[in-house]
């Protein structure tokens, strides 16, 4: 219980969005469960990057699971059929300090989860494995300090040809006095297929940023085999530096590289910005403020992002398959579907790409319900849940979960999980996937579930 005291305080600064920004000092103080019950919103952030956070998604419209439910398990669903209730096991008799996501490697059965700290763990078999796939702890957390805040390793994904190349990436903060959000290359090493080379490589910076707060810090594959990487607006309040709406910083993007065209990577010929004067060629799309989890659905290969948002609402945005990128998500001209008091104009000749999903803040009305902050998660393409196929499952950090399929563009079957709000974990941090679509969800107190039926 002494841990999770501490962690708890750890997350409510975080959630604060302060620790030690001026820029947010309005914020803190709070406390997760007291910010959300104030009502209050002036100028308070209630952010979450850290423990973690966010995501986003758009719209469309049809195919995701019109044609898609019940595809994968060969049951035909009605795309409006009401979704199960679900509960969840626990992975391993083994704790996690600080769980911000899991990652299955392609070919393997083994769960490798990424501890915020620095370490990843193989659980196998419901066990943990004594000995780190990698440890890190020197090399990560907050800048120069050992803060933890809403900074650290947040993310890994492993490359699609990872069995015969060993090649692996992770999203992190470093302390080496970079003060930058970094993606970073690591190896499996030659002779113990257990563990990791000691060593990582700079492969991304997103130049100085300033503030501990919204590191974005998701990677992960596209089923173009490109790597798509989330970054946040920089971080304090509202957007202070103005990012969001600037194609001149890789702050509060989505970027696509190639990391197997260069070293340490190419950018795609058809990346939405190659060429064009003033822009970084990296970028995919634009105006997130935190995407605090993006996924791809494993069958229709469409882009959710879900996005934190400030002190209003909370969102998530539904890129289809289709799209050919440079989406403006709107940040911080809106926030969810609402202009931004005092934001920026959108950027000259774009248009909004409005979220298929979005809910108003610390209210008991709201699915999920209380929200501070989103966590996104992923569309459910496994077959041991038939009934829950093709539904987008989702939380907001204070524990409370949802999800909803998307019908001819509109959210339909919308509940939330009763038996997975009952976990006795505190903040859903993040949500993750294996290679066989099944779903895990991860609280930052350190208690990592498999997600059932319940
Ligand atoms: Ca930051
Ligand atoms: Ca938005």
């Amino acid at each position: 219980m002494r841990s999770r005291s501490i962690l708890i305080v750890g997350l409510v600064l975080a959630l604060g969005g302060g620790c030690g920004d001026p820029a947010d000092s309005a914020v803190d103080g709070g406390g997760a469960a007291r910010d959300a019950a104030s009502g209050d919103d002036a100028g308070r952030e209630v952010d979450a990057g850290s423990a973690v956070s966010d995501g986003g998604g758009a719209s469309d419209a049809g195919g995701v699971v019109d044609s898609g439910a019940g595809t994968d398990s060969g049951i035909p669903t009605a795309c409006d059929a009401p979704l199960p209730d679900l509960t969840g096991e626990r992975i391993s008799t083994g704790a996690f300090q600080e769980p911000v996501f899991l990652a299955q490697p392609p070919g393997s059965t083994d769960l490798y989860v990424v501890e915020r700290r620095g370490r990843v763990l193989i659980v196998r078999g419901g066990t943990t494995l004594g000995t780190p796939f990698l440890d890190i702890r020197s090399q990560t957390g907050g800048y120069g300090s050992a803060g933890g805040d809403e900074r650290g390793l947040l993310s890994i994904a492993f490359h699609p040809d990872y069995a015969t190349n060993g090649r692996f990436f992770l999203g992190l903060t470093p302390t080496d006095g970079r003060t930058v959000n970094l993606v970073a290359e690591g190896r499996r090493s030659a002779g113990d297929s257990d563990v990791a080379e000691a060593a990582i490589t700079t492969v991304l910076e997103s130049g100085t940023d300033s503030r501990p707060n919204h590191n974005g810090g998701f990677i992960a594959f596209g089923p173009d085999g490109y790597l798509y990487v989330g970054f946040g607006d920089g971080g304090g309040a509202n957007d202070p530096d103005r990012t969001g709406q600037n194609l001149g910083t890789l702050f509060a993007k989505i970027l696509r590289v190639d990391v197997d065209g260069a070293t340490p990577y190419a950018i795609p010929s058809t990346n939405p910005f190659r060429g064009v004067s003033g822009a970084r060629e990296e970028i995919w799309a634009y105006g997130v403020r935190n995407p605090w989890r993006f996924s791809f659905d494993r069958a229709s290969g469409d882009l959710w992002i879900a996005d934190v948002g400030q002190n209003l609402w909370e969102e998530i945005d539904m890129q289809p398959a289709s799209s050919v990128g440079g989406e403006n998500y709107g940040w911080n001209a809106f926030e969810g579907d609402h202009p931004f008091r005092g934001g920026a104009p959108l950027r000259a000749g774009s248009t909004h790409t409005a979220p298929v999903y979005e809910y108003a803040h610390e209210s008991a009305d709201t699915i999920p319900d209380n929200g501070v902050s989103v966590t996104g998660g992923y569309v459910y393409r496994g077959t041991a849940i038939p009934s829950l196929a093709g539904a987008y499952v989702f939380a907001d950090l204070n524990g409370s979960t949802a999800g909803f399929r998307l019908c001819d563009g509109a959210p339909a079957a919308l509940r939330t999980f009763d038996g997975l709000n009952a976990i006795p974990g505190r903040y859903i941090v993040s949500f993750a996937e294996d290679q066989s679509g099944q779903l895990y969800v991860l609280f930052a107190s350190g208690e990592v579930y498999r997600i059932i039926a319940a």
